[in-house]
């Protein structure tokens, strides 16, 4: 397979100059389970582990290769092995942060193109969560698409998707039924050699029976327990990148119960960009609107140009990256002071010791 096909680029090329320097070769990241990788080169495909130097270097889980990552390697072409001695920077990334208190980046999947963001036109249908999932994808640097599957089972299908429209200013929105294979030429124009496009949503709406109908293949495991019986179980458990055979690959993802966002705020002023025109009107700055004189955001839901869920899903994401952002800050004067606790230590024995060679 030639690089190209694989989504190589100037842009990697670039990176990659230092490491062509030193003979190693590019590969990218197709499989990832626990550590273990599978990466896919001019070579073919070889079984990867991180270098013991990159290991120990590597101090943020999010620096970690994961799927669709560029990554230098040293190959063992006969015992296709390979040893990953470098990541190269990402053109883009989904990153959520990892459950529980850290705050820690959790890189889903790189170097992706088009995002399709699936929900079940099910009781999984939920207009917050999409707005969610939006938000993340916005700030990936990929470009999101809204999949409705299971339109068969929905015979409102239509006015969802204009509820969804509502809500996905610039994000195209689509309804399929991917068991009854209706609907899957609105993921044509998005699939082109060398470009990479992902799967991402709660478990159980169908990712993988939506990548099996694009390879007209049943490669991928899919859920075949009854709805109800198999809530909270994960068909899908590892990430993974899948050739398709018109070109263009493809990564399924397991489903993630909990999404908590990770970036810098972009992503939701693209997705809540009505609530933030609103709120540069509200009389005070810091306008928090709640019940505030003045406050543009309160007027629009009491005249009921602005859905009041809409300002709570807004009002909670803001409240996640906040918090994000203070235990980032907290993290980092703590690693600040920690540093001049070494350095003011580090002086004081200096000068212990200057003290002792001048008695
Ligand atoms: N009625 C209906 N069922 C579907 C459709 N697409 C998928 N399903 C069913 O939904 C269930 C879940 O599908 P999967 O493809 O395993 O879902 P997934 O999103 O990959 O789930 P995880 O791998 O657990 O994240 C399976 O029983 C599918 O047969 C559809 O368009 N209509
Ligand atoms: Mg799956
Ligand atoms: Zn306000």
């Amino acid at each position: 397979m030639q690089l190209i096909e694989l989504g190589w680029g100037p842009f990697f090329e670039d990176h990659f100059v230092p490491y062509r320097n030193q003979s190693f070769s590019a590969m990218r990241i197709i499989r990832e389970n626990r550590g273990k990788y599978l990466a896919c080169g001019e070579g073919g495909e070889f079984k990867c582990e991180i270098s013991g130097r990159f290991r120990f270097e590597t101090d943020n889980k999010g620096k970690f290769p994961t799927v669709g990552d560029w990554v230098a390697v040293s190959s063992l072409p006969d015992e296709g092995k390979a040893i990953i001695h470098a990541l190269l920077p990402r053109k883009s990334a989904f990153s959520r942060k990892v459950a529980g208190q850290t705050t820690e980046e959790h890189v889903v999947a790189a170097n992706i193109d088009v995002v399709f963001i699936v929900c079940g036109l099910d009781l999984n249908f939920n207009l917050r969560r999409i707005e969610r999932y939006l938000t993340v994808a916005w700030e990936s640097g990929a470009w999101p698409v809204i999949l409705l599957n299971k339109a068969d089972l929905c015979p409102e299908a239509d006015l969802r998707k204009e509820e969804v429209e509502s809500i996905a200013l610039g994000a195209g929105v689509h309804t399929l039924s991917a068991s009854e294979k209706k609907g899957l030429e609105a993921l044509t124009p998005h699939i082109h050699v060398g470009k990479t496009v992902a799967f991402l949503g709660s478990s159980g709406v169908g990712k993988s029976t939506i990548i099996n109908a694009l390879l007209g293949a049943d490669r991928l495991k899919v859920n075949t327990v009854s709805e109800l019986g198999s809530r909270g179980r994960h068909t899908t458990t590892f990430r993974e990148l899948i050739f398709l055979p018109s070109g263009g690959m493809v990564i399924d993802t397991p489903g993630m119960r909990e999404l908590q966002v990770w970036g810098d705020e972009e992503g939701i002023k693209r997705v809540f960009d009505d609530i933030e025109a609103l709120a540069s009107k509200c009389r005070f700055g810091d306008c928090r609107h709640e019940n505030e004189p003045g406050c543009a955001v309160q007027e629009a839901i009491k005249n009921k140009s602005l859905n009041p869920k809409r300002l709570e899903s807004f009002l909670k994401l803001k409240k996640e990256f906040t918090y994000l952002a203070d235990r980032q800050t907290m993290k980092a004067n703590a690693i600040e002071k920690a540093r001049w606790k070494t350095i003011s230590q580090l002086s004081r024995d200096l000068k212990k010791k200057e003290a002792r060679i001048k008695i």
